[in-house]
């Protein structure tokens, strides 16, 4: 068994590295992003096997991402698009503590993922195999290869992780809710934001929202609420994790973060105040710097955040 896969499309980032929109100021940094990518590097950062599967350009942006996800200890398997380049997204700050994202992704290599570029092998000997709705909103390829390494996956045995991530720029929230409720009726872990759990079974306490997915057949169902904390319904157990408070500088990146600590300590057989914990914990730690993946926490992070005290160690 080979741990977490991961299915997903990869992009380069281009953020600012100050407050302002790109319409005013001109110094950025250049990095990567991928819901997918960033939660297997959460994962590994934490010690799981991990592996991320993708489609991307013939481009320096593409081969930036494919040696960055390796230098995290991720195994990757990238097909290299002779003809599309690597999508990307500019991320800009009209102010501080605003996000603002644009994609420039339509059509570019991620999104023509083929069956052909997900080894079959890898997908069956999986112990999680993870993917999320972004796959599903970037087009009919992508959707129906990753739909079908899911279902394979499945039939393999193996745990099947969706994370919902809805991201409305990408397709209505219609098309949405019933994408969402066809994964929900094979999916053996559940996450989602409690407005994107919305979009799929309608609006409803974390609670009602967690039982509504549970009854399409989920084993686990976590219900991410950011800042509030997040709740779990575990084989008909219901679990409260507070959150972890930190100073933050860019949101982006947490959610993944915290279903890559999930998912390790899944792995690591851990039990379900555990999971819930590291998830927790890593979700804050993702939160403190800039970047989609680089604050991914490692376990000593993790427990210097627990610990407080002292910010210099030394
Ligand atoms: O969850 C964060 C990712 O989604 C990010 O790294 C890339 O925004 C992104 C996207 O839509 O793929």
């Amino acid at each position: 068994m080979t741990g977490l896969v991961t299915v997903g499309e990869s992009l380069a980032l281009v953020y600012g590295s100050r407050a302002g929109g790109f319409d005013a100021i001109s110094d950025a940094s250049v990095s990567f992003g991928g819901a997918e990518s960033n939660v297997a590097i959460a994962a590994a950062r934490l010690g799981a096997e991990s592996t991320w599967i993708g489609r991307v350009g013939d481009d320096a942006f593409g081969r930036r991402i494919t040696r960055a996800i390796r230098g995290e200890g991720v195994r990757v398997h990238a097909t290299v698009d002779p003809e599309r380049p690597t999508a990307l997204m500019v991320k800009d700050r009209p102010a501080i503590g605003r996000t603002r994202v644009v994609y420039y992704r339509a059509g570019n290599a991620g999104s023509r993922i083929a069956p052909d570029d997900v080894p079959q092998d890898v997908v069956s000997d999986a112990d999680i195999f993870h993917f999320t709705g972004i796959s599903l909103a970037l087009g009919d390829q992508s959707a129906a290869t990753v739909l079908a390494a899911a279902r394979a996956a499945k039939a393999a045995g193996v745990t099947v992780s969706f994370d919902l991530n809805h991201r409305s720029k990408l397709w209505s929230t219609d098309a949405a809710g019933a994408a969402f409720r066809e994964v929900l009726d094979f999916a053996d872990i559940v996450f989602a934001g409690d407005d994107e759990a919305a979009l799929a079974v309608g609006d409803g306490a974390p609670e009602e929202l967690a039982d509504r997915i549970a009854a399409y057949g989920a084993r686990e169902v976590v219900i991410k609420l950011g800042e509030r904390g997040a709740l779990a319904l575990v084989n008909g157990v219901t679990y409260e994790q507070p959150p972890y408070r930190v100073e933050v500088a860019d949101t982006v990146g947490a959610g993944d973060a915290f279903v890559g600590g999930y998912l390790a300590e899944h792995l690591a057989g851990a039990g379900l105040a555990q999971r819930m914990a590291t998830a927790a914990a890593a979700g804050a730690c993702a939160c403190r710097g800039d970047g989609d993946w680089e604050m991914m926490p490692t376990r000593r992070d993790i427990s210097e955040l627990l610990a407080g005290g002292d910010p210099v160690s030394r």
